[in-house]
């Protein structure tokens, strides 16, 4: 019985958007009321009716809320202190690998309750991928289930199954990047889930979207490929190149977590769930939308700012893998600095932007490009980029990187310095801001991880190590789910929470 009161306890996402309704019809009904004295005894819900149907009652909410609807109060607490974002959203976290756990981490940094449902005595392959601590999640799974519960349950047990749904009825949002079908085969199709809980956001990751290949498993380089990145990086004189940057995995789950947060707030609205899907080919794309801008371009002539149109190279049918040069209006290159021969991170990233081109010339001396018509104007550059930034960058040799940096900064002269995960994971700053976090885990010790990149004013987020395999199993079976002692010890024999008795095929890489 406890447990049960409990269980009601923990579902404050749909008392709360109750309450709000209920606030926003009275808020409605108030304003209405003011207006038409007939209207005070009417039922909130018709008043609601009327003000959408009646201009005038819409015109009071507009003056009173600046763009006509009706929120609560602006909260007087101090910031940050009046809840995390998404207090009050559950999520029924399915996801494996990288993509998914990248957007439910995120959701999870945002005050959201995430929780991991893993396979019983394997748990996402990730947990044993790449180990460097024997015995012990790696830092695969560490960095990327941060600040989530983790409950293992066989989804191909009957009792599983049982489980499942009733999380299903309880949570906002499902969040799954299996392979096409996994889940329909589990039982929980789109429909099924629907049916459960209207209010169900139901979200994936898939590698492609509906077409030839929407049917296959994808990882992170097939959607760099199958995105357009890999043909758009590199030199053009070598291979396509992926990049080191997840923008397959981790781009996909940035962009699904929008795709969730934009549909819970519709939810708001309408009341119900919907799908949302992202396709990692279809993620990768819209990272590389200006190089689907350059195929365009090549209709009608050259790219000028690429550096093979000043070597008179001539340009293909495709836009071309581009090196380093600066994929903007702004001409940039890659220069060696002070120390290249030995350290591989001697380097810094060189803009010649043309509001600041009199201070570059002054400083790498040679004031007299300022007037000489072959260098003072960016389209007379164009042809010499190479020349240009060879001449920089016998001036950059005489400098480390980070002097570079400090010179040209007095001058606005936009340049990075190639910094290395070494020197990142040292950065002080990065640290200040909670952007590289150190937790401590029970079983490995002290790690870093990369915290929320996303700050948001009024809702800090607190990094939390990621979860122990099946750690919060009990806790959600009878806090989250209601189940009292006598069916969780009933559940516990049904190889629902516990692995089979033939252990899984071992899967991990
Ligand atoms: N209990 C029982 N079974 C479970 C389970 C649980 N808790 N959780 C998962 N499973 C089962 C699934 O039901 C599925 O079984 P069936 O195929 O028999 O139905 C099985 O585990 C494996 O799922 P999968 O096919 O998704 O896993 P995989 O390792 O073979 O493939 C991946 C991995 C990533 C290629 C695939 O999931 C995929 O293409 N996902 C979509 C794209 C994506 O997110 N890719 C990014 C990955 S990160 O680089």
């Amino acid at each position: 019985m406890a447990t049960k009161k409990k269980a009601k306890k923990t579902k404050p996402a749909a008392k709360k958007t109750t309450a709000k309704k209920a606030v926003v019809k009275k808020a409605a009904a108030k304003k209405s009321a003011a207006k038409k004295p007939a209207a005070r005894k009417a039922a909130s819900k018709k008043v609601v009716k009327a003000a959408a149907k009646k201009p005038a009652p819409k015109k009071a909410a507009a003056k009173a809320n600046g763009n006509g609807h009706a929120f609560p109060a602006p909260s007087t607490a101090p910031w940050g202190q009046a809840g995390k974002a998404l207090e009050g959203v559950r999520i029924l976290d399915f996801t494996h690998v990288q993509s998914g756990p990248t957007c439910t981490q995120l959701l999870a940094y945002m005050g959201a309750d995430c929780i991991k449902i893993e396979r019983p005595g394997v748990g996402d392959i990730t947990r044993t991928q790449l180990r460097d601590v024997k015995g012990q999640d790696s830092l695969y799974f560490t960095m990327l289930n941060g600040n989530k519960r983790s409950i293992t349950i066989d989804s191909k047990n009957k009792k599983g199954i049982e489980i499942l749904e009733r999380l299903v009825k309880t949570c906002d949002v499902l969040v799954e990047n299996f392979a096409p079908g996994a889940l329909d085969r589990m039982g929980l199709t789109f429909e099924r889930v629907h049916e459960l809980n209207p209010r169900m956001i139901y979200a994936s990751v898939k590698g492609f979207g509906p077409g030839p290949y929407e049917d296959c498993k994808v990882y992170e380089n097939i959607a760099q490929c199958a995105g357009g990145s890999a043909s758009t990086t590199g030199f053009r004189d070598g291979p396509p190149l992926v990049t080191g940057a997840q923008i397959g995995d981790s781009g996909t789950g940035l962009h699904l977590a929008l795709g969730i947060v934009t549909a819970l707030y519709q939810r708001n609205r309408t009341g119900r769930g919907q799908r949302v899907l992202c396709a990692m080919q279809d993620g990768v794309l819209n990272l590389c939308r200006v190089k689907l801008r350059d195929q365009q371009r090549l209709k009608h002539g050259p790219l000028t700012e690429y550096s093979q149109f000043g070597e008179g190279i001539p340009f293909g049918q495709a836009t071309p893998r581009a090196g380093n040069d600066s994929g903007g209006g702004q001409p940039a290159w890659l220069l060696k600095c002070k120390g290249w021969e030995t350290d591989p991170d001697a380097y810094i990233y060189f803009i010649t932007q043309a509001p600041v081109w009199a201070e570059i010339c002054d400083l790498i001396g040679k004031p007299e490009w300022k007037t000489d018509p072959d260098y003072a104007t960016p389209p007379a550059r164009l042809p010499r980029l190479r020349h240009i930034f060879d001449t920089i960058e016998q001036w950059t040799m005489t400098k480390d990187k980070f002097e570079v940096m400090d010179i040209c900064n007095k001058f606005d002269i936009p340049v990075g310095p190639i910094l290395s995960m070494k020197e990142i994971a040292e950065e002080e700053s990065l640290r200040a801001t909670g952007t590289v976090v150190e937790v401590d885990h029970p079983g490995r010790g002290k790690y870093l991880t990369v915290g929320n990149p996303v700050k948001l004013f009024d809702s800090p987020c607190e990094v939390k190590r990621s979860p122990l395999l099946g750690e919060h199993t009990e806790e959600i079976l009878t806090q989250v789910l209601g189940y009292t002692d006598a069916e969780v010890a009933e559940i516990k024999t049904s190889g629902a929470i516990t692995p089979p008795e033939k252990p899984a095929r071992a899967e991990a890489a």
